[in-house]
């Protein structure tokens, strides 16, 4: 069944808490960095946007996508200051079976790591066939998951504030 695709970078501003006083942390991959850095530009205004200040923002990098789950880990054990952690990559599918072995266990490292840590950890990880489909939905016409990202985490932060104060 055609589901309607909704752009990424498509938000109601009207619908996203302020991020004020919010502590974030943003893990990128380096691995198809292009891709990656627009996902972190994407992901760094959307919080400025709504109100994060600038010095509340960590940016870290780590080799690959497979690596995102450690260098979460990582921020969040540093500081306990840390509202939530936006994890940043680009996995293409490839002829390898590498794609399922890493896309399993990055999704699985960072769902695991945020239920296990109480704080959000947002999956911000592209999985395509191909370097076109990246490019679209990292600032092309499908708009950039590092927005949808940012406001992921703020809406997360946000809800956990309201229940825990
Ligand atoms: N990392 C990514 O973030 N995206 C990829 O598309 C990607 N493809 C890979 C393909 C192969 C065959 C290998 C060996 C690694 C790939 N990696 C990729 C790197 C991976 O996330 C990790 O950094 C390395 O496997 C080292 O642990």
């Amino acid at each position: 069944m055609e589901r309607k695709k909704t752009n990424l970078s498509d938000y109601n501003p009207d619908t996203v808490p302020s991020g004020k006083g919010m502590k974030i942390g943003i893990v990128v991959a380096e691995w198809n960095p292009q891709i990656t850095n627009a996902l972190c530009k994407g992901a760094y205004d959307t919080l400025v946007a709504n109100k994060v200040a600038k010095k509340d923002i960590t940016v870290v990098h780590v080799p690959g996508s497979f690596e995102l789950p450690t260098g979460a880990d990582t921020l969040l054990s540093s500081d306990t200051d840390y509202d939530a952690v936006i994890c940043l990559g680009c996995v293409i599918q490839g002829e390898t079976r590498h794609f399922d072995f890493i896309c399993n266990a990055v999704s699985n490292g960072l769902i695991n790591l945020s239920l296990q840590d109480g704080r959000p950890v947002i999956f911000g990880v592209l999985t395509t066939n191909n370097m076109e489909q990246a490019i679209d939905r990292s600032g092309g016409k499908h708009g950039n998951k590092g927005v949808e990202a940012a406001v992921t985490a703020i809406k997360m932060v946000a809800m956990q504030k309201k229940i825990w104060g």
